[in-house]
């Protein structure tokens, strides 16, 4: 084993006897998923059935912390929802529940078989798309599944890559690497590491870390630093915890974050706050951004962004002033029609201030494995990835992108142009109840393919209205994985404690399926063999991972300095001038904007006045709840009690001038984009001081698992992305599911016959 990795003493193995139960340590991941991968002891009685699960103390990651829906997870694991065997239905058949039939995997896997090399006889691989969600662990193993079987159309079901892409192409673009905020993780003894500092300052910017953890950095980790000293600036529309104990909160209204973030350049630069020892020596492009951040007046902006010009000043202040100084952004800012420049608008306040690569600023984790960005790649033939659906309509999907673009692949299946699509494997997404917009739409696109696979640990509508293939998969403690990648990166495994019945992992269900279409791409027995072979750097076998983990490579600041960030070994950045660019050389050669420019969202009070009448609210959706992960866990009885239905969340003075109570069912109506075209979904009012009157948050992802399937669970009734405006800005990268419009009124008889 190689001794380069540091790993936490343990006095006991990972699995071990504990009276009469058996306490299997590792992490959690998916099914029931996140972004974490915590650090869990599962406690299961000597059976083999679960009994509960509890945060490890001992795992520097959570330090014995876990989140509400973990605490679930044995509900989850025995819940009367999940699936049990494959099952198959007749094309014809589709979205009628009661024309499934049980198969055993045999049968599934040779229809699969069939059907998806019947598709690339006629059309080629590119007709047959791969779907994923959010990331979870699944990401890698569905592409080599795409990419060994010769489809170059793998790609997560949001339009625009609105979710983390934009934050790391924003970094990228500027600096040749993507940034995260340094809460001392990526050392085995944490806080007490003596490299480490405390940031002096976190801005939070559209993030609820302490409800969404997302993007593997866990919430506790700002709280933790707070204890230690760090004081807080919070850019939200509403006052959420945190923003409730920060010294300076700027109430934006939605979808204006990149001219907030320009006018702090612009007091950062009037008042000579930021770092000019370091712009000096590693920033370029500063006179034209120093002239883009002046069309930026603090006064102007407050008062289109609806917030006070002396916070975004005291806000710039603070955060230049912080020796350390951590932004902890979210997906808000990838949630806009054009969603690099805001990223960049706020990236760029890292660069300006020297909180680049230093303690208790931003950093780059090691890389213990970068598979997330696609793993098999060298698996597609070059000319089937030239075919990749993308980079013809945005060019920017040429800068490495390695997904395809949602609208662009749902366009070719509507049209058949620039060919024909015929087939879906649909694994760990829920499409038409959450990723995607425009369900409708979407669903009727859909409807026209000859073959679709849904693999799943439950039902859900989208599979319910489109599969002919259910393929049942197991969650965390059913089976084993590994967990790397993010915003902390170390080796930690997923250990299986519980027979996973007559389901399979999707690892297994990739690696059996991948074996059969391409041999040389997937040559391991099982997917222990599998995942040694992504430890193969480390020199790790799964097994002495799994006996060691969690484990941590040694971690240095200041790689701009050591050289440590360029393949070539020179100091500087990962750019072709080795430094920040601040002018984008790469959006440039794209023909899009070198400098980060504020454009108003697709409607809203300025861009569509005339809308804005009819709809006088401005909507944002998605905030995160802490008992349910996107559409998921609503089948979880203790997890749905917390929030029964989907809120619409409003200031006291909205529901009195609108004439609606705390409970009342409401319908939330508003235009698709500026098509003339107008949906609704049905909401719950949920009355909150946090929000300002002007605006109004709703949740996404609403579907009743308990509903009619005929029906589709309800799906079209209350899912809030049939407001959503179809396709992205130029780029192709973001996607406006955060600042809209809308207009709300009472759920009545004659008002709701859909
Ligand atoms: N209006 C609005 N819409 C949004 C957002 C928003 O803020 N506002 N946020 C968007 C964002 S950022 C994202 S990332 C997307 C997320 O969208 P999705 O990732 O599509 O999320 P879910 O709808 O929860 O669908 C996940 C599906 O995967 C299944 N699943 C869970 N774990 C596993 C597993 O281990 N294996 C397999 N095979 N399946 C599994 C679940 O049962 C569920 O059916 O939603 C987007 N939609
Ligand atoms: N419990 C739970 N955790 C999750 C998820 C989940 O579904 N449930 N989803 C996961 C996924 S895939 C993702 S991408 C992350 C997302 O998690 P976050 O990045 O935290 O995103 P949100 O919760 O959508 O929004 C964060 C905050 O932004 C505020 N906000 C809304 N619109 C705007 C705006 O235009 N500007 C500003 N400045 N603020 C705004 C909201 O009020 C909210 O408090 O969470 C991950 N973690
Ligand atoms: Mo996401």
């Amino acid at each position: 084993m190689d001794d380069q990795y540091i790993f936490v003493e343990h006095d006991k193995p990972f699995r071990y006897e504990d009276g009469e139960t058996i306490v299997t340590r590792g992490s959690a991941w998916s099914a029931p998923g996140c972004h974490l991968g915590c650090g869990v002891l599962i406690r299961t009685d000597k059976q083999g059935n679960l009994i509960d699960v509890e945060g490890d103390p001992d795992n520097p990651f959570n330090q014995g912390r876990l989140c509400v829906r973990c605490i679930a997870t044995k509900e989850a694991v025995q819940s009367p929802y999940r699936l049990q065997y494959p099952m198959k239905r007749d094309k014809a058949e589709r979205g009628n529940p009661d024309a499934w039939q049980e198969i055993s995997w045999d049968e599934a896997y040779d229809t699969i078989i069939e059907e998806f090399n019947n598709v690339k006889e006629n059309y080629g691989a590119e007709a047959v798309t791969f779907w994923e969600g959010t990331g979870r662990d699944i990401s890698a193993w569905i592409s080599r599944l795409a990419w060994s079987f010769g489809s170059p159309n793998f790609l997560p079901s949001l339009n625009g890559l609105a979710c983390y892409g934009p934050r790391v192409y924003g970094c990228f673009t500027l600096s040749g690497s993507f940034w995260v905020g340094d809460y001392s993780q990526q050392f085995a003894d944490r806080y007490d590491n003596p490299q480490w500092k405390c940031p002096e300052v976190i801005l939070v910017w559209g993030n609820n870390p302490v409800v969404a953890n997302s993007d593997g950095a866990f919430g506790h980790w700002a709280t933790d630093c707070m204890k230690r000293g760090s004081k807080l600036i919070v850019v939200d529309s509403r006052c959420t915890w945190l923003a409730a104990k920060a010294e300076v909160w700027l109430q934006v209204r939605p979808g204006t974050d990149a001219a907030v973030a320009l006018a702090m350049a612009n007091v950062m630069i009037e008042e000579d706050l930021y770092d000019k020892e370091f712009v000096e020596l590693w920033c370029t492009g500063l006179d034209e951004y120093s002239a883009n951040a002046a069309n930026y007046a603090p006064e102007d902006v407050a008062e289109y962004a609806w917030v006070d010009a002396d916070d975004i000043r005291a806000a710039a202040r603070m955060y230049a002033a912080a020796d350390g100084g951590v932004i902890q952004w979210g997906v808000v800012l990838d949630q806009k029609d054009e969603a690099i420049p805001s990223c960049q608008a706020v990236a760029a306040l890292m660069m300006i201030t020297g909180n680049i690569d230093n303690p208790g600023g931003m950093i780059k984790p090691p890389e213990v494995l970068m598979y997330l960005n696609g793993w098999g790649a060298e698996l597609l033939p070059e000319e089937q990835a030239a075919k990749k659906l993308g980079p013809n309509k945005y060019p920017f999907y040429n800068a490495g992108v390695a997904v395809a673009a949602a609208d662009v692949v749902i366009e070719a299946i509507e049209t058949d142009q620039p060919y024909p699509i015929k087939a879906a494997w649909i694994q760990t997404t829920n499409l038409l109840a959450c990723m995607g917009v425009d369900p409708e739409r979407t669903l009727e696109a859909f409807k026209k393919l000859d073959f679709i696979v849904g693999v799943d640990p439950y039902m859900n509508p989208t599979l319910q209205a489109l599969a002919d293939i259910m393929l049942p998969v197991c969650m965390f403690p059913e089976r084993s994985g590994i967990r790397c990648g993010d915003g902390c990166q170390r080796i930690e495994t997923i250990n299986k404690a519980v027979d996973p019945g007559n389901t399979k992992s999707d690892m297994q269900i990739n690696l059996e399926l991948g074996k059969r279409f391409n041999p040389e791409g997937w040559p391991w027995d099982t997917v222990e063999e599998m995942f040694s072979n992504i430890y193969g750097s480390t020199g790790l076998t799964f097994e002495e991972a799994q006996a060691a983990a969690p484990g941590y490579m040694p971690f240095e600041y200041y790689k701009y300095k050591s050289g440590k960030l360029r393949p070539d070994g020179s100091p500087g950045f990962n750019t072709p001038s080795g430094r920040l660019e601040l002018w984008s050389g790469m959006m440039a050669s794209f023909g899009l904007d070198p400098l980060p420019i504020y454009k108003e969202p697709s409607v809203s009070p300025y861009s569509t006045p005339e809308l804005y009448k009819d709809f006088p609210l401005v909507l944002t959706t998605g905030a995160r709840r802490w008992n349910t992960f996107h559409a998921e866990n609503r089948q979880t009885p203790h997890l749905r009690a917390m929030h029964s239905e989907p809120a619409v969340q409003m200031h006291p003075d909205t529901a009195a001038s609108l004439g609606v109570s705390e409970g009342e069912w409401v319908w939330l109506e508003g235009p698709k984009g500026t098509t003339g075209d107008v949906a609704r979904a049905k909401r719950v009012v949920e009355i909150t001081p946090i929000i300002d009157p002007r605006v109004v948050s709703t949740d996404h992802g609403w579907w009743h698992p308990e509903g009619d399937p005929k029906k589709l669970y309800d799906v079209m009734d209350l899912n809030i992305n049939k407001l959503m405006p179809w396709g992205c800005g130029p780029s192709g990268i973001g996607a406006n599911y955060k600042s809209l419009l809308c207009r709300i009124y009472k759920v009545e008889e004659r008002n709701s016959h859909v």
